[in-house]
Order: structure tokens, then sequence, then C-alpha cells
């Protein structure tokens, strides 16, 4: 062991769970949240609870978040990385057909409790001149149908982060936004309320991001040295690419 601890959300799939993989074979300490408490055990009976904390609750509980902080075991405490992965996309509807308590959802958990465990960690992170690196996405960047309060989200989350690398100037702070495209994860699953065949077609034919490519780029940005800063940093599959405008006719 490294002797370094992460903190990574959403670490019961996806990016998050490959991210825990990267960081404990790297010789990192993880701490592992996300709702799904049997995954998050899982991490633990796979690497040894001297390597994976796990703390299982829902991002939106700020109770819950504040009690898993102050339970953390002593080994786990000082933490150098937060790692903002945890978030979801729900409905692909035009804004005018969207389902309001799925965009509360959304931005209860990708702006509101994305923004509050990062307020809670800060003073420990700008004690040891640690990291964040958050999860935002290409959607925070380009407008695309159905992307609505999903992609505004991660637009908060693109700007909030270059704003903390201004508020955390002259602190040794990093602060790193990761853009990640068309990735295959749950992430088509859980935006369309589990339809398996739905995900398939999406991702088919089309060479995904995998969960590993992100984790591998969390552990490049992560192990830089340390004057180096990573501002943005914006991936997509080949296969995907930006198309034009669309124009409504009489
Ligand atoms: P997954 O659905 O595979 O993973 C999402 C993770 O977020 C899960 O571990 C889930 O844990 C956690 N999560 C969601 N809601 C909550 C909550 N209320 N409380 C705690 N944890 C929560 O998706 P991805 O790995 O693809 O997504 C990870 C991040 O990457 C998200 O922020 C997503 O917006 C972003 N992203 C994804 C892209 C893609 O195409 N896949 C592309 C660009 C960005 P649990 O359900 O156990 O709580
Ligand atoms: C996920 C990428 O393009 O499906 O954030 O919104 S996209």
């Amino acid at each position: 062991m490294n002797g370094k601890i992460a903190w990574i959300t959403g670490a019961t799939a996806g990016f998050g769970a490959a991210t825990v993989e990267r960081f404990v074979a790297g010789g990192w300490r993880v701490i592992a949240s996300g709702r799904r408490a049997d995954r998050l055990q899982q991490l633990v009976d796979r690497h040894g609870a001297e390597r994976v904390h796990a703390a299982a609750f829902d991002m939106r509980d700020e109770a819950a978040m504040r009690a898993a902080h102050a339970a953390l075991p002593a080994p786990f405490a000082a933490i150098n990385l937060l790692v903002n992965n945890a978030g979801l996309a729900l409905g692909t509807a035009p804004a005018q057909q969207a389902d309001l308590a799925q965009w509360k959802q959304m931005i209860d958990t990708n702006v509101t409790a994305l923004a509050t465990i990062t307020h809670l960690l800060l003073p420990r992170l700008v004690e040891r001149r640690g990291a964040i690196i958050n999860i935002s996405s290409i959607s925070g960047s380009y407008a695309y149908r159905g992307g609505n309060v999903y992609g505004a989200s991660k637009a908060f989350v693109t700007q909030f982060s270059q704003n903390l690398r201004t508020d955390l100037h002259g602190t040794g702070v990093r602060v790193t936004s990761i853009e990640p495209g068309m990735a295959e994860t749950e992430f088509t699953l859980v935006r369309t309320g589990g339809n398996q065949a739905a995900s398939d077609q999406l991702y088919a034919g089309a060479h995904p991001i995998t969960a590993t490519d992100i984790a591998d780029t969390i552990w490049w940005i992560a192990n830089l040295p340390p004057h180096l800063n990573v501002n943005r940093i914006e991936v997509m599959p080949v296969s995907q690419s930006a198309a034009g405008l669309q124009v409504a006719r009489d």
C-alpha cells in the first residue's frame, strides 16, 4: 500500500466499480460508496477491510452522508482524492413531456449531493493538498434531444470544477472535470428504467468507452506529478462525434 486514500462515489457499478479496482491494484486504500450495500460488501470481501471501506448510503441523504463521513475508520480518514462519480440520467423524453420527479432526482444526485460531499471533504483535501476528480459528461457541452436536465446537471459539474480550481488557487489542491461520451455501463439501463434491449441497441456496433477506459483516465490524472493539473478532459469513442444544428420549417 502507498498510504494514499481515495473516496470513490458510485462504486457499485460502471466507472466507479472499475476505478475501485484500478486504485486498489495501484496500492491505494479506497472508501467505496453507493446505495447497494451488497455490491460494496463484495468489494470488501475481495480486497479486504484494510484496503476497502464500504460506506453504503444514498447520496441525496445529507445526514447519512455526514454519518458515513464521521464513521470513517482511522486508516481511511486522511483522504487524498475525492472521485465524484455517483450520478445518473433518468428518461429521454423532451422537456415538455418529461417527468418532474426524474428531473428532481437528477438535480438532487448530480448537483446537490456532489456539491455537498465536496463541501464536506474540502477541509481534509486542503489540509493534504489533495485532489478532486469530477465525472461530468459531454452532455454538459453538447445539447441533444432528451438531454435537458441531465445535460444541465453536468454543465454544473463542469463549471463547478473550474470555479473550485479558482477558489483553491494556492492551496495545491487539484481539480479536474472528466467529460466522457458514450460509455457502456449500467447508465442506459438506469436511464430507461431497466430496458436491457434499449441499452444493448444503443451500444451495438459502436465500440463505446468502457468503464476501464475511464478508470484508467482517472488513475492517470490522479498520479500525474503534483505540479500538473488537468482542468478538463473530454473523451469520446472514435465512433461518436458532434453533429450539426436543427431547423424547424413552416
Ligand atoms: P452506472 O449506472 O453504471 O453507475 C452509477 C453509480 O452511481 C452507481 O454506483 C450508483 O450506485 C451510483 N448512484 C446513483 N445514484 C446514487 C445515489 N442516490 N446515491 C449513491 N450512489 C448513487 O453509470 P456510470 O458508471 O456510467 O456513471 C457514473 C458517472 O458517469 C455518472 O455521474 C454519469 O452521469 C457519468 N457519465 C456516464 C456516461 C456513460 O455514457 N455511461 C458518460 C458520461 C458521464 P447505487 O445505484 O448502488 O446507489
Ligand atoms: C452520458 C453521455 O451522451 O449519453 O453522460 O449523455 S450521453
